[in-house]
């Protein structure tokens, strides 16, 4: 393994969270640090846990592996390894591993004196994720109401909990989260279209400047948002969809219970049409 010329230069000691000098080293390309201990302890543990659960199964097809979470029956209690329990388990270890990664991340920021910003970013989308296995199953009283870790069992699970609430697409945060999922991308076709089309030329002509960047939409729409400021509407947009997303699937049980396409009696219910 190679290193590049400036990674020496910038692969230096400190900026540990935990641990001290103790895991602040590299394998190959890879900073290690306690995160990254934890990280692939937890990683490995829960990998192998759901081998042992698929093992358990009827089938090895890949599309048809599931370890399902325990009966609503169970509650909140911890279930036997065959009944919901390795489910639990493998959980646990998802959210370890994905706390380490994310911690990680915080390390490596620290030691190059960067932003938080993309830690901050993935604890988002682990934000999401707890959301369905924990949050929403705890506020509802059972583990049973978390999903099942299984490729088609977890799209049967989405469908089956959409059509307990009748019409999701009428859920308000849900109306939220799809819109900030398309505008992303539309943000970021923008973004890659415009940076390739100006960074990117044909054989014999010059690249061009963020300044031609910005006149390109300026004579478009009469406005650019900058070099700077389309990442950040990026990001937020981005965020905003992950956010609203674990928004939307939170309400739906703990705090609304019905179709809804009823939810939106409360705009008929106003006094104002009486
Ligand atoms: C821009 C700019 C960029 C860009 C893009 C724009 C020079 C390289 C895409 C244009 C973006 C605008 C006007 C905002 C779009 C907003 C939404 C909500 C989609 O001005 O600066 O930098 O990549």
């Amino acid at each position: 393994m190679t290193m590049l010329s400036f990674e020496k230069k910038y692969r230096v000691r400190g900026g540990t969270l935990i641990g001290g000098d103790l895991f602040d080293f590299w394998i190959g390309p890879f900073y290690v640090g306690f995160f990254g201990v934890t990280g692939m302890l937890f990683t490995i543990l829960g990998t192998a846990l759901i081998f042992y659960g698929a093992s358990l199964g009827n089938t090895w097809n890949p599309w048809q592996i599931s370890i399902a979470p325990p009966d609503l029956s169970w509650g909140l209690s911890l279930a036997p390894l065959a009944e919901g329990g390795l489910w639990q388990i493998i959980t646990v270890c998802a959210i370890i591993s994905f706390g380490s990664w994310a911690l990680r991340e915080v390390e490596i920021c620290r030691k190059l004196g960067m932003g938080y910003h993309v830690p901050f970013a993935f604890s988002v989308a682990i934000f999401a994720y707890v959301t369905l296995v924990v949050i929403r199953p705890v506020l509802m009283g059972a583990w049973g109401h978390g999903f099942p870790y299984g490729i088609f069992s977890h799209l049967d699970w989405v469908s089956n909990v959409g059509y307990q609430y009748l019409h999701f697409h009428y859920n308000p945060a849900h109306m939220l989260a799809v819109t900030f999922f398309f505008t992303t991308t539309l943000a970021l076709g923008l973004h890659g279209s415009l940076v390739l089309s100006s960074t990117n030329p044909k054989k014999g002509e010059t690249v061009r400047t963020p300044e031609h960047e910005d006149t390109y939409f300026r004579d478009l729409i009469g406005y650019s948002v900058g070099t700077l400021g389309i990442h950040r509407v990026g990001l937020f947009l981005a965020l905003s969809a992950g956010f609203w997303s674990a928004v939307c699937i939170v309400i739906s049980g703990p705090f609304w219970t019905r179709s809804w396409t009823e939810w939106w009696t409360w705009w008929l219910d106003l006094p104002i049409w009486s």
